[in-house]
């Protein structure tokens, strides 16, 4: 016999074993055992099902599908932080309370960008591929073979002074690197005195002006295409751009040209526009170092992620707030 008293929670994919144990000894739980992405099917009938689900980047959940939600669907809690696939104002319209999990994940993403500046400043990837295709039969030494750019002295453009912006810019100082940044709020002074950051009010300012370049937005209406083909011509030729946020973003056809033609130095994409698909161009062009959405994928933050979708969804049974309560008009 189901337990009535105890909310009836559809996860959409595998998590952490740690986690999934915890949310069956807590909740009526469905797991996803074989860790299939659910088609746009099996996601509406989870909705029509379940007193909670837990989504995470890989569902897309719109208006349609919201509307099509069961009575019993209360709850939405977001395995992540992004919150871009789910339409957060409809399903607040409908009741349904929508959570995610800030915090936990910001400094293994902002280890993960500073990972791919140095990536892509110092060919971490192409030089590896050298030795991992030719073996001992590699060149050898030469003065003026694989030169990258030093970070130090460089001037870092970060669109989006929230955590994991910060988290960056703290990464950044300790490596040399002079930080700038663009956000629609200008940080306090006191962040900004500790971070040594400098704050831009027009975007398009301080693009032209950058050597480094990392997204670090989260993506809405808003943000979509920020950084557009119009935008992209303003960077500097010797200048690198990288992105850990969300693919939308950048138009990444106008990158992947620019990249193409020599008008941009390197990318560093840890996300694609229209993920998982990657656009071809990019593929081809050997200063682009790419990822496949790993910014967050350690085991700690993955634990911890749990942890917070667990105190989410607990809070929300008990008739609380959620601690981690998605707003629409916090986006
Ligand atoms: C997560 C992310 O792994 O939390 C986010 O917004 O982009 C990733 O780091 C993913 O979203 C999990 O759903």
């Amino acid at each position: 016999m189901p337990d009535t008293t105890r909310p009836f929670v559809i996860i959409t994919r595998k998590l952490p074993d740690a986690v999934e144990t915890r949310m069956c000894e807590l909740f009526e739980t469905r797991l996803n055992v074989d860790d299939h992405p659910f088609s746009r099917e099996e996601l509406a009938a989870a909705m029509a099902e379940a007193d909670v689900l837990v989504p995470t980047v890989t569902d897309r959940i719109d208006a349609d599908l919201i509307e099509q939600a069961g009575k019993r669907l209360k709850l939405i809690a977001n395995f992540g932080v992004g919150v871009d696939h789910i339409d957060v104002e409809a399903a607040t319209a409908h009741g349904i309370t929508v959570t995610n999990t800030p915090d936990v994940l910001t400094e293994d993403t902002a280890d993960m960008t500073m990972a791919l500046i140095l990536a892509v400043m110092r060919r971490l990837v192409e030089g590896a591929d050298i030795i991992r295709r030719e073996g001992n039969r590699w060149p050898g030494w030469s003065p003026t073979w694989m030169l990258g750019r030093r970070l130090g002295g460089k001037r870092l453009g970060i669109i989006g002074m929230g955590r994991i912006g910060q988290a960056l810019a703290r990464r950044a100082r300790a490596f040399g690197m002079q930080v700038h940044y663009h956000n629609r709020r200008r940080v306090h002074p006191d962040i900004e005195a500790e971070l040594g950051a400098t704050y831009w009010e027009s975007l398009d300012q301080m693009l032209s002006r950058m050597d480094v370049i990392s997204v670090n937005c989260p993506h809405t209406p808003a943000t979509y295409h920020l950084l557009s083909a119009r935008r992209l011509k303003l960077i500097q030729p010797h200048a690198i751009i990288v992105n850990t946020a969300r693919g939308e973003i950048i138009d990444e056809d106008a990158l992947a040209q620019m990249l193409a033609d020599g008008r941009i130095a390197g990318v560093g994409l840890d996300v694609f526009e229209h993920e998982p698909a990657v656009n071809p161009k990019l593929l081809e062009c050997r200063n682009a170092v790419l990822l496949p959405h790993m910014g967050s994928a350690t085991h700690e933050a993955r634990h911890e992620m749990g942890e917070k979708v667990i105190v989410n969804i607990r809070a929300f049974w008990d008739g609380h707030t959620p601690p981690d309560q998605v707003l629409p008009e916090m986006l």
